[in-house]
């Protein structure tokens, strides 16, 4: 591995670890400011699910021939890493998703639907992903409950003024928030917020997904009861991510999907469910996948998480001086000190779609569009945005490759 653990990170090291970037794209060489989206994935990863399918696969859980017990421990051992990597107190509170959305429709339909009642309310945040909006929008609206956005202020912090109101109107059972917004960047100290909700005797589900890639994730020191993660964002595979939740929640939880391997016992009168966290593993488990995010783990933890967060400070900082040269350029978000690796701007009145396009002709990928945020960017007043999303392996030259891309996104709109 061509890492090496410390407080400083070598990006040009680390950057030869991922395959992806050995071709070129539109004959010049990828910038690829999309990690936000989707991180790309080291060797170290590409390399151990291919071995692991070429010498260790079977499935998991239900088979003592050697195979079987190579996987199970390829599962298992996943398993706990990402325990370790979110300090979470008990590896059987680490519930094996898809991604972060199915993570928080897990709470969502399991908890909220036996806990939430008319009388009772949800309390999200305007800079929520969808993901973290709609479930609880859906659900609250099916059990009776209220639905309460916590707003954002004219410099789209949030705007916690108002937490004393909603305590007074309403029987709040559910905050839920991200810990680093996906459209902004902005890194919130959720300290008030977690605070507030347990006074009120809510629970407090965190989103994490754009968090634990980027900044080391503590769910003891976070003081939250449920956290989302998904593992293509953190240089692991797509098709897996992870719950942790309190073990007495989740205890108390009726099971999410029903089927294989989730029950104790079935009868025509009765089915009994398994120990957790099988309770809410229904069916084949995306075994190379969680084995693969478990590599991952490996990998960022060797880089090191605090690191990373430097590192991606100071691309933030270049790249909000680069960006702000640029005339008719708007940039949304705090400032940098305050923000994981994301960049959001408009470029004059030209609509984003046509800047990813002109900037993807020059071998820059970013995203265009609303990142499943729309009630944020109802709130910045605009359809879509253009966002740069920075990752461990992203070099200063690959913004100045943007940089120089919006000058000449700004010449062919003249
Ligand atoms: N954000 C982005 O480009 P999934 O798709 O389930 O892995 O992650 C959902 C999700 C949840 N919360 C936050 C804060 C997110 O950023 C995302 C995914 C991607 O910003 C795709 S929209």
């Amino acid at each position: 591995m061509a890492v090496t653990t410390g407080t400083t990170l070598d990006a040009r090291t680390l950057r030869a670890d991922f395959p992806i970037f050995e071709q070129l794209i539109h004959d010049k060489p990828l910038a690829y400011l999309d990690s936000a989206n989707s991180s790309q994935k080291p060797r170290q990863v590409i390399d151990a699910m291919s071995e692991f399918y070429e010498t260790s696969y079977a499935n998991v859980h239900r088979a003592v021939h050697v195979l079987g017990e190579r996987a199970t421990a390829g599962l298992e051992g996943a398993r706990e890493k990402v325990r370790a990597l979110l300090n979470a107190p008990d590896v059987r509170e680490i519930v094996f998703v898809r991604n972060a959305t199915e993570a928080l429709n897990l709470v969502a339909y399991s908890w909220g639907g036996n806990n939430l009642g008319p009388g009772d309310a949800v309390v999200v945040t305007e800079l929520e992903h969808h993901s973290n909006f709609v479930p609880w929008q859906y659900i609250a609206k099916r059990q009776g409950a209220d639905f309460v956005m916590v707003p954002l202020d004219e410099n789209n912090e949030l705007d916690l003024s108002g937490l004393d109101q909603i305590a007074r109107d309403f029987n709040v059972k559910v905050v839920a928030t991200n810990l680093v917004s996906n459209a902004l960047g902005t890194i919130h100290d959720l300290g008030p917020l977690t605070r507030w909700a347990h006074e009120q005797g809510a629970i407090f589900v965190c989103d994490a997904a754009q968090a634990a890639p980027h900044m080391r994730v503590d769910v003891q020191a976070l003081d939250c009861d449920f956290l989302a993660i998904s593992g293509h964002k953190m240089c692991g595979p797509s098709g897996i991510g992870a719950l942790w939740g309190r073990a007495s929640l989740l205890q108390a939880m009726e099971p999410f999907l029903l089927g294989g391997h989730m029950i104790n016992s079935v009868r025509y009168e009765k089915t009994t469910w398994g120990e957790l966290p099988h309770k809410f593993e229904a069916g084949t488990s995306p075994i190379v996948e969680a084995y693969g995010l478990g590599c991952a783990v490996d990998y960022i933890e060797a880089a090191g998480l605090d690191a990373i967060e430097a590192h991606e400070h100071e691309l933030v900082a270049y790249a909000l001086g680069r960006l702000s040269e640029i005339p008719g350029i708007t940039l949304y978000g705090p400032p940098a000190d305050r923000r994981a690796g994301v960049v959001s701007f408009n470029l004059a009145d030209i609509h984003p779609h046509d800047v990813a396009q002109i900037l993807d002709r020059q071998g820059v990928a970013i995203r265009a569009g609303h990142h499943c945020c729309q009630p944020l960017m109802h709130k910045l007043g605009v359809a879509a945005t253009n966002r740069a999303s920075f990752y461990l392996y992203t070099l200063p030259e690959e913004i100045d490759q943007l940089a120089d891309g919006l000058y000449t996104v700004r010449k062919v709109f003249a």
